[in-house]
C-alpha cells in the first residue's frame, strides 16, 4: 500500500498541473546597449539557478515602432506565460502590452514604465510589478553633484535622448529641480539625441560653441554621455567643462579616471533582471504580496571610490 502512495506521488509530481509552475518566460528590453547587456545577464543568470525557460529578443533601435513588432510576435507565439519588459514609450507602448495581458501574459515592467509608475493607484495598473531605479532621484544626484564641483555657480546644458522614456525624463526633471536649488545656476538648453551618441557629440559641440563659458553637462544615459563626453574630449576641454554620467560603462569610467568625467552613476541592471525572473517564478506559485514597485537603487562612482571593490562591482562589464 505504502508503495502504491508513493507511485501515485511521483506520477502527480510528473503531470503538467506541476510543470506548469515553472512558467515560459519573455524578455524584452528597450535596445542593444551595454545596460540591457547586464540586464539580459542578470536575466540569464535566473533563468539557469531557477531552472526556467527564457526567451530573449533585443530591439536594434530604441522606439515602439522597433519594439512594438517583436512583442507582437512574441504574443503571437502563444506559449509565454510572463514578460519582463523595459516598455520604451510610457504612453504608446501601454495598448500594446494590453494585449499581452488580454492574451494571458503577466506583465512585469524593468526600468522604465507604463503610465506614471504607480501600479497601485496610476493610471496604469495591470503590470505585476516595476523594478528600475528611482530616477528622479539619479537626476537629483547628477544636479547636487554638478552643482558641488561648480561652487554652485555656472552654466549647465543636458543631453537627453528622447521624449515619452519614462526614465530619462525623469532624470532631467530631478537635475532641473536640484539645480534650481542654486541661484548661480543657468539651464542653457537641453537637446534631445534620439539614443544616438553621435548626434550627442554633434550637439554637444554646437553648445560649446555658442557657449563659450559652459561649465558642465549631465549626459541623461549611456549615448548621451558617451556622445558629449567625446564632444568635450574632441574641443580639448576635458576638466574645463564638467560632465556627469548616467549609466557606468567602460567609457565612462575611462573618462571619470582621464579627469573629463566628474561623476558616474551606476544602476543595478543584473538586479532588476535577475529579480523580475524571481517575481515571475513566485507570482507562478502563487505568491501574492509581491511589491508593486522596487527601487533598486545606485553607486554614485567618484575617482576617490572607483578601485573600492564595493563600487567596482557596479561598472557595467559585458565581455563575460
Ligand atoms: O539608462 C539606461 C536605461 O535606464 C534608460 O531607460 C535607457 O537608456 C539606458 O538603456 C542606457 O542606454
Amino acid at each position: 500500500m505504502k508503495r502504491l502512495w508513493v507511485l501515485v506521488l511521483a506520477a502527480l509530481l510528473a503531470t503538467p498541473a506541476m510543470a506548469q509552475a515553472k512558467p515560459k518566460i519573455g524578455f524584452l528590453p528597450g535596445t542593444v546597449d551595454p545596460f540591457y547587456q547586464v540586464m539580459e545577464k542578470g536575466v540569464r543568470d535566473a533563468a539557469k539557478d531557477l531552472g526556467l525557460d527564457v526567451v530573449v529578443q533585443i530591439p536594434a533601435t530604441w522606439g515602439p515602432t522597433a519594439q512594438t513588432p517583436i512583442l507582437d510576435a512574441m504574443i503571437a507565439r502563444g506559449d509565454l506565460d510572463y514578460l519582463i519588459i523595459a516598455p520604451v514609450d510610457k504612453e504608446q507602448m501601454i495598448a500594446p502590452l494590453e494585449a499581452a495581458r488580454d492574451a494571458g501574459i503577466k506583465v512585469i515592467t524593468v526600468d522604465t514604465f507604463l503610465g506614471n509608475g504607480d501600479y497601485v493607484s496610476g493610471p496604469v495598473t495591470f503590470p505585476l510589478s516595476y523594478i528600475g531605479s528611482d530616477n528622479v532621484e539619479g537626476g537629483r544626484i547628477a544636479g547636487n553633484a554638478l552643482a558641488d564641483t561648480l561652487g554652485g555657480k555656472g552654466k549647465v546644458y543636458i543631453q537627453n535622448t528622447i521624449a515619452g522614456t519614462s526614465t530619462t525624463e525623469q532624470r532631467s526633471e530631478g537635475f532641473k529641480e536640484a539645480i534650481k536649488a542654486h541661484s548661480g545656476m543657468e539651464l542653457v538648453s537641453e537637446d534631445y539625441n534620439n539614443d544616438d551618441a553621435s548626434l550627442s557629440t554633434q550637439q554637444t559641440a554646437a553648445v560649446l560653441q555658442r557657449e563659450p563659458d559652459l561649465a558642465g553637462i549631465f549626459g541623461v544615459n549611456v549615448f548621451s554621455a558617451q556622445g558629449a563626453g567625446q564632444a568635450v574630449l574632441n574641443a580639448g576641454l576635458g576638466g574645463e567643462v564638467q560632465v556627469i554620467a548616467f549609466d557606468a560603462t567602460q567609457f565612462a569610467i575611462e573618462q571619470l579616471r582621464a579627469g573629463t568625467v566628474s561623476l558616474v552613476i551606476a544602476q543595478k541592471p543584473y538586479d532588476m533582471g535577475y529579480m523580475a525572473m524571481e517575481f515571475a517564478l513566485a507570482d507562478a506559485r502563487g505568491v501574492t504580496s509581491l511589491p508593486r514597485r522596487v527601487a533598486t537603487g545606485y553607486a554614485v562612482i567618484t575617482r576617490d571610490n572607483v578601485d573600492n571593490p564595493d563600487i567596482s562591482r557596479f561598472i557595467y562589464r559585458t565581455a563575460d
